[in-house]
């Protein structure tokens, strides 16, 4: 068969054209110029995930009230945060995500006194509670939330997570922690039972009576060992560490605090 090169006219690409295989690029200085331009940007969102990442862009979130609160969430993870009853964001990374560690800053508009509401959600394969479910490294997993809201205009503080949250545990599972060795887990089988309650009607309002839930537990940062995202934040004015008093078998929690204004 004839070699279809042989005896073909010399050939030269047009400027920014794609080159044939084994021929050399030309570019013109438009194309060097952006063509290094947008590498440089390539290596800069390798450079920039490679550290966690910088802080996290902030949201801008629509709705009534008439002062404007900047809020900072970190969580392990998933969170969705309401003010009163009206979602205000969630979590831009979805739960079934692996690892899926990130902060979300976002300001939004509220009027005092503040009702902060957080469901705050550890991944869970199943109703077992376990994740990486048949793999080596099947294990419960474990959670944690941290938060500060400022006031957006003058930067001081208006709250923080800490013990004076209270949080109730809608999820827990596996009851028993021997179900982290099971072979061939199954939810509500042999070790592996669990404890699922719907949320309380009406928890999201002011007026909701939380006095029987449990105060927050506050973990230290070697407890909860907080990944990605957590560090491009600076956690200030005492914001601490949250969850119920089990990272690992308490999977969604429900979280409130009323702010007055001060
Ligand atoms: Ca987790
Ligand atoms: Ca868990």
């Amino acid at each position: 068969m004839q070699d279809p090169n042989v005896g073909a006219p010399a050939f030269r690409p047009a400027p920014g054209a794609k080159p044939r295989s084994g021929e050399p690029e030309l570019l013109s200085p438009h194309d060097f110029g952006t063509r290094t331009a947008s590498f440089g940007a390539a290596i800069l969102a390798v450079l920039l995930a490679g550290c966690g990442g910088g802080p996290p862009a902030v949201t801008a979130v629509d709705g009534p009230g008439t002062s404007s609160i900047k809020g900072e969430v970190w969580a392990d993870n998933w969170f969705a945060f309401y003010l009163g009853d009206r979602l205000v964001i969630e979590d831009s990374v979805s739960i079934t995500t692996e690892r899926s560690f990130n902060a979300e800053a976002f300001v939004f508009n509220a009027d005092y006194p503040l009702q902060l509401n957080f469901v705050a959600k550890d991944f869970k394969e199943n109703d077992t509670g376990l994740e990486y479910i048949g793999r080596g490294n099947q294990q419960m997993g474990d959670g944690g939330l941290i938060a500060q809201f400022t006031d957006a205009a003058t930067g001081d503080p208006v709250a923080v997570t800490n013990d004076d949250w209270r949080c109730l545990v809608i999820h827990e599972a596996p009851l028993d922690r021997a179900c982290e060795d099971e072979a061939d887990p199954k939810a509500g089988v042999g070790p592996c039972q669990f404890a699922a309650t719907p949320e309380p009607e009406g928890w999201r309002e002011p007026g909701f009576d939380d006095s029987e839930w449990p105060s927050a537990v506050e973990h230290s940062a070697a407890a909860v060992r907080p990944k990605g995202g957590y560090d491009a934040i600076s956690w200030g004015h005492g914001a601490r560490l949250i969850w119920s008093p089990d990272l690992e078998t308490q999977n969604t929690l429900l979280c409130r605090l009323t702010v007055e204004r001060r």
